[in-house]
């Protein structure tokens, strides 16, 4: 397999102006013909080339140069090229391929999904269709024509607006479309099927009215309404804050069952996993309403930030993705609150993105080579590179950034260009120099920043000492000094903010600042300081680094009850649970007996019975840092130590603090019926967590209080809160609860998933061998990626105390199902090999049993390029 480099980049060779597709459309066999105009790319300075086409799985049937037929003596046909010696300056080419989208079980390219045919051709979908210079920096305009079955197919989609539509013999209809804007192919699209819409209108700021569409299937028509109104949100939010307006008179969604990826941004035309569109008051959970509004946005904002500004090449993957998770964020957060939006987003990347940034697959947010790209879509693509946007933002305040986004729109509309242009507008609008910054795009790794300081009491000065400095990562031993904002505030010990003086300056300005730290080792000073305060150290998480400074106790209880930012209050607050719990690894390990430290039980309750307080926030506040995020925490991960001590402490909590649960929960019931709009997500969220707190102490007064829970619920948030707790609980209420909802829910398919992800994610003792039935379940479908995830990522990715049981029959099973996905769908198959990648992090034996696994995926003939690359480099 071959390793493509970022350095051996070219501009193409040819450069398309227009292409005309045809498809005549048929489950089995559909034909497709494409007709190209194009012309030599004078911008080489290379004169005559051969034209080189991708091509993967095709079966060429015509190839027409300037309408007539080319000899076969004069192109080259391979696995993966069609090559083509002599051509002249400016021709057309029309090329006739074959395809069989129901055999296409990569979900790449054209593909059906049940009934339906739809698309997906990011990254390099697109030359499983046809012929093409299959590059985003080759952008065309596109004229489809859909020809298909008008029974089984009487919608037929494309990009932009559509232009004329007919009937044809025997049985057929056709429909045309053209995109008045240039694209890469990576964002074409196309939809054929039995589908019904829910339509709304948007009225955009210059006045004009944009038809708004989802499509879906009959069965799902009343799901819609949710995605809809996020859309409208979306499309009225990116006027507001971004100044940007929507460029087409129609945008269509349309949901599909099988979709590898979260949904796709094509031009006017996303089509999205249908988990991410449908929802009803009674099948969807508040996190499903929250995660439809934040795709629905995010794939919006791509229509800006993607499509009319793209990507060079997809080593520049960051300058839209980045971008746009840091757009939806801002979003979201605007939307709900914003600093519970920010502590699950740090919580994300922290479990997530810092792992892969400390083991084998870490890469920079601009990778060097990759062998497959679709490995890329990556936690640090992705949300270390919006990390990377939210830091220039800090640097460059609202209006510096604001400005620099204005330019980076008017300078290069209609491009596809690479992060250092996005960059540049941002340093030419905010006057500097942002040269240094650049690393974070070249560098993989999470900076460590060690913070030491020390108090003048005489002269009233206090210095911070800051030192950074970043592991080695694959191919970079070492690592240059990073640009980053660090914001801060300090506290006088009764808990006011001090005013900051930093030396130089005349006088105070405001008690938060942002330091710029752009050396190994930086010290600053701050004077006026009454008296030795307690640092209140990366507000708001200012840059995606791990902070190292010594807190006592007591100044963690100051900051938990005092800092002004929200942000750093549930940050004390973790630290000490991750004290705590760390200490009781240990004494697991060293067989010491088990106590939860009095002061944290009492600052627990404390928080627990401040009830006046946003529920949301105090939900997050409450809870205590995921397994995975303790796991990451320690020197080598020791899962049964790090459940059993977190569990202990869980239940500890629950006994100790019974009555205030059982008061929170009594004030976040609610009086009114279920209405995901009614503000009362984050007293669910409360009043879920309390229950869970209770049944840790597997008390059967808490089991009883979850059943009613769980019968009585009149929405999936709630439902699901009891039925969690019941399926980590070994009772015999927990099989009844489970095959009760299976019985209500069976016809529907969001629902029947989060049925098998309970079964998964049960810590309880059996789990694996449940798991392995289910493969057998008639509902278990390894070609549905939302299932095969359900089920095989959930256990693998979400239960770090079963996965990584000690006879290694986890590793096995994964590796199972990793192989037998590997020849059907290669990209789910590579997104599943993710924990095997962190093997060095465990204890020799399970790494042992771990490496087997690896090696064994390996010697797997015909290993697909996705899962021999991170198989490969996890070893
Ligand atoms: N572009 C792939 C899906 C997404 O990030 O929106
Ligand atoms: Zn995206």
């Amino acid at each position: 397999h071959r390793t493509i480099h970022q350095k051996d980049y070219s501009v193409p060779d040819y450069l398309i102006d227009t292409v005309e597709l045809d498809f005549d459309l048929a489950p089995e066999c559909t034909r497709v013909l494409s007709r190209l105009t194009l012309h030599l790319n004078h911008d080489t300075g290379n004169g005559q080339r051969p034209l080189v086409l991708n091509g993967d799985d095709l079966k060429l049937v015509s190839l027409k140069l300037d309408g007539v037929e080319l000899p076969t003596e004069y192109y080259q046909v391979t696995d993966q090229q069609l090559s083509i010696p002599d051509l002249p300056e400016r021709c057309t080419l029309e090329i006739g391929t074959e395809i069989n989208p129901a055999a296409n079980s990569a979900l790449s390219g054209l593909y059906a999904s049940g009934p339906m045919l739809c698309t997906q051709c990011e990254a390099e979908g697109f030359r499983r269709i046809t012929y093409f210079l299959d590059r985003p920096d080759v952008m065309a305009i596109y004229t489809v024509t859909l020809k298909a079955d008008k029974k089984s197919c009487p919608v037929l989609l494309a990009n932009g607006n559509r232009t004329a539509q007919g009937e044809l013999p025997e049985g057929r209809h056709y429909a045309t479309w053209h995109d008045p804007f240039k694209k890469p192919s990576y964002l074409f699209a196309l939809v054929a099927g039995d589908l019904v819409h829910k339509a709304g209108t948007f009225t955009t700021c210059s006045g004009r009215t944009v038809n708004l569409e989802i499509y879906v299937e009959e069965k799902n028509r009343d799901k819609c309404d949710h995605a809809l109104l996020s859309l409208k949100r979306a499309m009225q939010w990116d006027e507001e804050e971004f100044g940007r307006e929507y460029d087409l008179d129609t945008y269509m969604v349309v949901a599909v069952d099988d979709f590898n990826m979260g949904a796709m941004e094509n031009k006017g035309l996303n089509i999205f996993n249908s988990r991410y569109v449908l929802a009803s008051p009674e099948s969807a959970t508040d996190a499903d309403y929250q995660a439809i509004e934040e795709v629905i946005g995010h794939e919006y904002f791509h229509n800006w930030t993607g499509n009319r500004i793209t990507c060079r090449d997809w080593f520049q993957l960051s300058l839209k993705e980045g971008l746009t998770i840091y757009r939806d964020q801002e979003f979201s957060a605007d939307m709900q609150s914003r600093p519970v939006k920010r502590i699950e987003d740090v919580k994300l990347l922290r479990s997530s993105q810092f792992a892969e940034d400390a083991g084998p697959l870490a890469h920079p947010v601009r990778p060097e080579s990759y062998v497959e790209i679709n490995n890329f879509y990556s936690m640090t693509v992705y949300h270390k590179g919006g990390e990377v946007i939210r830091m220039l933002r800090t640097l460059l305040g609202k209006e510096g950034f604001r400005r620099g986004m204005d330019l980076y729109f008017e300078r290069h509309d209609g491009q596809a260009v690479r992060v250092d242009e996005f960059v540049q507008a941002m340093a030419d609008a905010g006057g500097r120099d942002l040269t240094q910054f650049m690393r974070w795009y070249d560098q993989a790794g999470t900076p460590v920043l060690s913070i030491s300081d020390s108090y003048d009491e005489a002269a009233k000065t206090y210095t911070l000492t800051v030192s950074q400095s970043c592991p080695p990562t694959p191919g970079q031993p070492e690592k240059l000094p990073f640009h980053l904002p660090l914001a801060l505030g300090l506290l006088e010990r009764g808990g006011r903010e001090i005013p900051l003086r930093l030396s130089g300056e005349g006088a105070a300005g405001g008690t938060s600042r942002v330091l710029e730290v752009t050396e190994a080792s930086q010290s600053f000073s701050f004077l006026d300081v009454p008296s030795r305060p307690v640092p209140s150290l990366l507000r708001n998480f200012s840059a995606p680094v791990k902070v190292q400074y010594p807190y006592s106790d007591e100044d963690l209880m100051l900051l938990m009850a005092q800092d002004s930012d929200p942000f750093q209050r549930w940050e004390a607050g973790q630290i000490q649970a991750v004290k705590l719990i760390c200490g009781l690894v240990a004494d697991i390990q060293a067989g010491r007996p088990l106590v939860v430290s009095e002061p944290f039980i009492a600052a627990f309750g404390k928080l627990l019975a401040d009830l006046d307080q946003d529920s949301a926030f105090l939900a997050e506040a409450l809870t205590l840092p995921a397994e995975s995020y303790l796991a990451e925490q320690l020197e080598v991960i020791d899962p049964e130590a790090i459940h059993q001590a977190r569990e202990f402490v869980r239940s500890t909590l629950g006994e100790r603090h019974w009555d205030l649960f059982l008061a929170a929960r009594e004030k976040c019931v609610a009086r009114e019926p279920y209405h995901p709009d009614d503000g009362l997500s984050g007293c669910r969220k409360l009043k879920n967590l309390s229950l869970s707190y209770l049944m840790a102490t597997g008390k059967q007064q808490a089991i009883e209080l979850g059943m009613r829970q769980f019968e009585s619920a009149d929405n999936m948030t709630d439902s699901l809160g009891a039925l969690s707790p019941l399926s980590n609980c070994d009772c015999p209420e927990r099989s009844q609860a489970l095959a009760a909802f299976y019985q209500c829910w069976q016809g529907d398919r969001g629902v029947i998933d989060k049925w098998f992800t309970l079964q998964a994610t049960s810590r309880l003792p059996g789990t694996l061998s449940e798991v392995l039935a289910l493969l057998e379940h008639p509902d278990f479908d390894l070609r549905n990626p939302n299932r095969a995830r359900s089920l095989i990522g959930a256990f693998s990715q979400a239960n770090q105390v079963r996965f990584h049981e000690k006879s290694g029959a986890g590793y096995s099973f994964l590796a199972d199902q990793i192989l037998k996905l590997n020849s059907m769908n290669p990209q789910i198959a590579a997104r599943l090999l993710t924990p095997f990648s962190r093997w060095r992090r465990f204890d020799p034996s399970r790494q042992e049993l771990m490496k087997q696994q690896l090696q064994r995926i390996l010697a797997e003939p015909g290993l697909a390029r996705d899962v021999y690359e991170l198989a490969a480099k996890s070893l």
